[in-house]
């Protein structure tokens, strides 16, 4: 039987274990990425391995999501990921530079290629052809260092696409479209491929939209075949050697078909709190706007903000709309400036804003109270943008665009006009803003530089045979990182120090989380389904295991969460009947006992009182491991790399 464009990659990667659905395999990773609010932990644990130098062919150190610097924090931790980075052979792609997904396109990402980054949209590199996974920090030391990258061999959903998206119809309203029919746990397990003959009519930027915001599928990642347009894109790029056909075989087999008609298809919105809450943009029209973000790593390209900059062209945006412009690399806004587009921008009254994360993860430019915000962004979870009851929509460019000039929600099929974009050629070059590292020899008697907002990485306990714990928390369904652990400009310059940290943890959900769970010996907490959807920060479980938390029981986990749970040496359970979960309450005791025991033969019972709960406790003998050592640093200390 033939194989799919991800079996494929995986066949070449593979380093052990069976590429059967569901088993877990291990895959040499070429290239890594990392970015600074997940990156200065991911250093720490790489120092943490004693390896001098990394042993993948490319790592690189993007900063793009702490760049306020409003105090010495940020400016710390840059000043330790440019001296780590230098010493240990990693490149580093200054502050300014660009938001790490689109420089990768832009400037590294290789068709055929395996990438793991420390944050989850790591898959934007599918859109070229590369399989590129989100990974908490420590899985993305440890691939620098030469080890494996282990995944459980997903299933194959494949997107047909057919026909030809309208004026005013964006990619952006393709990963809508898709998230309105999966939901954002739809692609939990799977890696979902993008085919048919639509596909051609798609440039790398709006492919690389599409494989961006399949994060918010759950999906383990996205890809598309890399063809002539791929090649065409990195020929613009300067780097036509580094094109590889990559394509699935004619008999090729996947669990599940989608089709798609791009002709069919109309500008689509998120509403919130979700951005599987997908309506039409057209049903919203005449919902008045108060601010307007384009930008993000999902739509930041040339291409986004010429269209936008046409749209904009000679008009002024409506007096009650602040509109942000984030372009998404150095080298997309000094073409927008070469070729005055800039000028559009600007002349429309729009806010420049630097070439970084900015708004997308709450640093900076949070709306007004109850104000509604159209972002042009991935993510619109509850209290992300920074205000807790902004009411955030994900939208195209276009949609953005068009709603800054109007004042409302607007549909830009209805606008008279839509421009027509020409891409150059050729992108201008100028690969200064990243860093080369130290050579082996100078790199040996330099000195990483420290300031006082990196503190150590905590490390876990040995997991017992059995202890008895307290329910300090429960929560519902789709729980996200962000709601674990904030992010944010008041809360993202200690990403490098859990002990201030850990004060926010949960705090949307219960301010007084952090406090209870510090008292608290033992403490579990109860989940919904898809626990830990959403960001890839391995803070989510490295503060609950710093505040005491030893164990999550939930419905269902989301991918990445899960490895980190376990990677900080939280027990993560399953309930078999999912019904428990309104036997448990907060506060309530919960005894585990034989754990070792259950890890082997994947179930364990609990006992609530008297209660007896049913748990599924599926781990891998690594993984079973992992957590016996207490986690994955304790683990490669043992020799477990
Ligand atoms: C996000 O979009 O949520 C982030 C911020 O990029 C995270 C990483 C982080 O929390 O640092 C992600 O997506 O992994
Ligand atoms: Fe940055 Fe937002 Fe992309 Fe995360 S989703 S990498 S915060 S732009």
């Amino acid at each position: 039987m033939g194989k799919t464009i991800a079996q494929k990659i995986i066949a070449a990667h593979l380093l052990s274990g069976e590429m059967t659905a569901g088993s877990e395999v291990a895959l040499r990773i070429d290239q890594t990425l990392t970015q600074d609010a997940t990156g200065t932990m991911a250093y720490l644990a790489l120092e943490g391995m004693n390896i001098p130098r990394v042993k993948t062919e490319l790592s690189i150190a993007y900063v793009d999501h702490n760049t306020l610097q409003c105090g010495f924090e940020n400016a710390d931790d840059h000043q330790y990921l440019q001296t780590v980075a230098a010493k240990y052979g990693v490149r580093f792609s200054r502050p300014g530079n660009g938001i790490c997904h689109q420089v990768h396109l832009e400037r590294f990402g290789k068709p055929g290629k395996t990438l793991i980054g420390s944050d989850s949209h790591t898959p934007t590199a599918g859109g070229l052809g590369m399989l590129a996974f989100g990974a908490g920090g420590m899985d993305v030391a440890a691939a620098m260092g030469g080890g494996a990258y282990y995944i459980t061999m997903p299933k194959m959903f494949r997107v047909n696409l057919t026909g030809a998206l309208r004026p005013g119809v964006t990619a952006k309203d393709i990963s809508l479209e898709i998230l309105r029919i999966l939901s954002v746990k739809g692609g939990v397990g799977a890696i979902i491929e993008w085919g048919g003959e639509g596909v051609a009519t798609l440039s790398v930027p709006e492919r690389a939209t599409i494989t961006n915001m399949g994060a918010e599928l759950g999906a383990t990642t996205s890809v598309f075949p890399a063809d002539e347009v791929t090649k065409a894109f990195l020929k613009a790029q300067g780097r036509e050697e580094d094109y590889t056909p990559v394509f699935p075989d004619e008999d090729a087999a996947y669990d599940r078909i989608i089709e798609i008609n791009l002709s069919e298809l109309t500008p689509r919105i998120a509403c919130p709190h979700s951005p599987d809450n997908v309506k039409n943009v057209s049903d919203l029209a005449a919902v008045p706007v108060n601010q307007v973000c384009i930008g993000s790593c999902t739509n930041s390209s040339l291409a986004d903000l010429l269209k936008v900059a046409a749209i904009l062209k000679g008009k002024r945006i409506a007096p009650s709309v602040s509109l942000s412009i984030s372009p998404g690399s150095r080298q997309v806004l000094s073409m927008l400036a070469k070729c005055g587009a800039l000028e559009d921008i600007l002349a429309s009254g729009a806010r420049l804003l630097e070439c970084a994360c900015g708004p997308c993860i709450g640093m900076g430019f949070s709306p007004n109270s109850g104000g509604v915000s159209l972002r042009t962004f991935n993510r619109n979870f509850l209290g992300r943008s920074g205000t807790r009851d902004g009411q955030v929509y994900l939208v195209s460019p276009e949609t953005a665009a068009a709603s800054a000039l109007s004042g409302y929600i607007t549909d830009p099929m209805t606008l008279d006009v839509l421009p027509e974009i020409t891409m150059p050629d050729c992108f201008s070059i100028d690969d200064s803003g990243v860093l080369m590292p130290l050579d082996e020899e100078a790199a040996k008697s330099a000195e990483v530089l420290r300031g006082p907002n990196i503190k150590e990485f905590p490390v876990g306990k040995a997991l017992e045979d059995g202890f008895d714990g307290t329910v300090v928390l429960k929560v519902g369904d789709n729980i996200t990182t962000d709601h674990i652990m904030p992010a944010g400009a008041k809360i993202l310059p200690y990403r490098s120090n859990i002990p201030y940290l850990s004060k926010f943890c949960f705090e949307v959900c219960d301010p007084e989380f952090a406090q209870r769970a510090k008292e608290t010996p033992n403490g579990i907490v109860l989940g919904g389904e898809n626990y830990g959807q959403g960001s890839s920060r391995e803070h989510a479980a490295l503060v609950p295991m710093y505040l005491g938390v030893r164990c999550v029981i939930a419905k269902s986990f989301a991918r990445i969460h899960v490895a980190n749970l376990i990677n900080a040496g939280i027990l993560p359970l399953t309930l078999q009947d999912p019904a428990d979960y309104d036997l448990l309450a907060q506060g309530g005791r919960i005894s585990l006992a034989q754990i070792h025991e259950g890890m082997k033969n994947g179930s364990l019972t609990a006992k609530a009182g008297e209660k007896e709960i049913k748990l599924c406790c599926q781990l891998t003998d690594r993984q079973q491991s992992i957590l016996l050592a207490g986690g994955l640093l304790n683990y490669i200390g043992e020799g477990g790399l």
